[in-house]
């Protein structure tokens, strides 16, 4: 039997852009629930993680905004997804922005001594307090996720890292800070920049990225920002940048996902409705998960 739980977790701490805490609201919306309850047997929604109206905090000393609640919040989540996984259900989380990031992978690394990611972004999100040039924990959780970082953040589930460097495939990169690429450099973290996809194509890009995880990892966590997408097929995201990831592109990676059956839980981030065009890029989430989730076109 086929289960799915959504969880939708409405945060906007990780930046400075209200309303994408909208995001799992507009996504339920586009209609979320009735599209995968087709491809599953059973389509439970556990309703959103409550976040509240916190004001805005700047940690004196690292300079990090909103540290203290990203790190109570993404511990709250992280067990959401763990119980979740515990159930036998497939975890989909609706963010948020991408520093919930940092909640899922500390829930599903909990329960894989190898976790892959396939990180689906405009950018690297590599930052640690030291490079980032915002000092918005959205720009960070990956690096949170191998390790690196504020430590209320790495040390959530009491264990660090959640991932390896070596795990983790980056897919439609075109905005990365100088510590960032520093960082993918040291690390060995696989990138696909829009250069490549460009090059290679998107068919050639997701064959390569499923057979490096297959051969190493043992499930794969899908973290997709929206921005990584480009802005014309997806404008409500608060940090959109040119030349990215096309819809029919996008569509073709998802559905080789679930071709190849590797991706064992996943994460839609980064909708903001505010910013949006008539909800149109939590619609796009949605047929993305559709083809995410195995549906077919005949
Ligand atoms: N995202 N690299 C920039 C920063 O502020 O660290 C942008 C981060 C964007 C993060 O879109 O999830
Ligand atoms: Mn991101
Ligand atoms: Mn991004
Ligand atoms: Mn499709």
């Amino acid at each position: 039997m086929r289960k799915l739980s959504i969880i939708g977790m409405p945060m906007d701490l990780g930046q400075m852009r209200r309303g994408v805490d909208m995001g799992p609201s507009a996504i339920r919306y586009a209609g979320v629930n009735e599209r995968l309850q087709m491809l599953f047997d059973e389509v439970i929604d556990l309703g959103d993680i409550s976040i509240g109206r916190p004001e805005v905090r700047i940690d004196k000393e690292s300079k990090l905004r909103n540290l203290e609640l990203i790190a109570e919040k993404t511990a709250i989540l992280a067990d959401k997804v763990d119980e979740v996984i515990q159930s036998g259900a497939f975890p989909l989380v609706l963010g948020g922005d991408h520093s919930i990031a940092i909640g899922t992978l500390a829930g599903v690394s909990r329960h894989y001594q190898n976790l892959g990611v396939i990180w689906y972004d405009a950018h690297g999100d590599l930052n640690t307090a030291e490079t980032s040039p915002s000092g918005n924990i959205h720009g960070m959780p990956l690096a949170v996720s191998i390790g690196l970082g504020h430590p209320l953040l790495t040390k959530i589930g009491g264990y660090q890292p959640k991932v390896k460097p070596e795990n983790i495939v980056i897919i439609g990169a075109r905005s990365l800070d100088e510590g960032e690429r520093a960082l993918i450099k040291e690390k060995g973290i696989r990138v696909y920049t829009m250069h490549e996809i460009d090059r290679l194509g998107m068919t050639k890009v997701m064959e390569e990225s499923i057979q490096y995880l297959q051969e190493r990892t043992d499930g794969v966590h899908l973290s997709l920002d929206l921005d990584g997408l480009d802005p014309t097929d997806a404008p409500g995201v608060g940090t959109p940048v040119n030349g990215g990831i096309s819809y029919r592109e996008s569509h073709l990676a998802m559905e080789m996902l679930a071709e190849s059956e590797i991706i064992t839980s996943a994460e839609f981030v980064e909708v903001n409705p505010i910013l949006d065009e008539k909800n149109k890029t939590a619609s796009v989430a949605v047929a993305l998960m559709g083809s995410l989730f195995g549906e077919k076109l005949l």
